[in-house]
């Protein structure tokens, strides 16, 4: 949909976070998005420290951690300063704006003074939006929305979608992009992370569906893929992840040529 590099599409964004992100995919050459999934804060700290230098985002769920205490998101910070990643917190907010924005500021994991993006289901409406952004403008933080799943009944359709982008357009300052299975509007300035993605496709015994980082980024034109039990299951993560990171930016150059 957009052949231009991530680095003129940042001219686009009327997000900080946003920005940085494209021009950072740049400089470090990946469009590689690692998941987590792990259940302790030395597995996440390690993960972090050795696959950061491939990656450009690195997306937690935080509340499966077992033994979380405020130490694992301070050093997961020191890590992304480090290996120059930034942080995505998948949260997939749904709930009124009064109580998202609780959510969001506080609890046990103040997500807002670490996360640098967030994400959120466009279920509830413009009031969800309006509520996290009072919370993550002042701290230049970004949201996604959750547009199009991944699993399989998903009950994200067509209609779906495009309120999703509408509600989107609202706070263009603020959402920098969504979580989808395809690029929801040509506009240059909308990051679309695709998940469901492994070197083979196929599907978990879960409802999970994946394609691979190839077809998410050509065929589906995705910018970002996530990756989380394709590299995290391997026997060898490291090698692994490079498999990923080299196989989704080589479709994203190849995007890029057909200008
Ligand atoms: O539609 C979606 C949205 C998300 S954010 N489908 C997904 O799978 N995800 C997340 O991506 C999911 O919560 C998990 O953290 C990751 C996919 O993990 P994998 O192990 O299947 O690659």
């Amino acid at each position: 949909m957009s052949p231009l590099s991530y680095t003129e599409r940042a001219k686009y964004c009327l997000s900080s976070i946003a920005r940085r992100l494209l021009e950072l995919c740049d400089e470090k050459e990946t469009n590689l998005i690692l998941s987590a999934d792990v259940t302790s804060t030395e597995q996440l700290l390690t993960l972090a420290n050795q696959l950061g230098p491939e990656i450009c985002l690195l997306k937690t769920h935080i509340d499966i951690v077992e033994d979380f205490t405020p130490y694992l998101t301070l050093e997961l910070g020191k890590l992304a300063h480090k290996h120059r990643f930034l942080i995505f917190e998948d949260r997939k907010f749904s709930d009124i704006g009064n109580t998202v924005k609780q959510q969001y500021a506080g609890g046990m994991y103040h997500i807002a003074e670490w996360a640098d993006i967030t994400n959120a289901h466009s279920l509830p409406g413009p009031g969800m939006v309006e509520g996290l952004a009072e919370v993550g403008r002042k701290k230049n933080r970004g949201l996604v929305l959750v547009a199009e799943m991944s699993s399989i009944g998903a009950l994200t359709n067509e209609e779906y979608l495009k309120n999703t982008l509408k509600i989107a357009e609202q706070f263009a300052d603020f959402v920098i992009g969504f979580i989808t299975q395809h690029a929801l509007s040509a506009d240059p300035h909308w990051i679309n992370m695709t998940p469901g993605v492994k070197l083979q496709e196929g599907k978990d015994k879960l409802g999970q569906q994946y394609i691979t980082p190839e077809k998410a980024i050509i065929e589906h034109h995705a910018d970002l893929i996530i990756v989380g039990r394709g590299i995290i299951a391997a026997a060898d993560p490291v090698i692994e992840c490079h498999k990923y990171r080299e196989q989704s930016w080589k479709a994203y150059q190849k995007r890029c040529q057909k200008k």
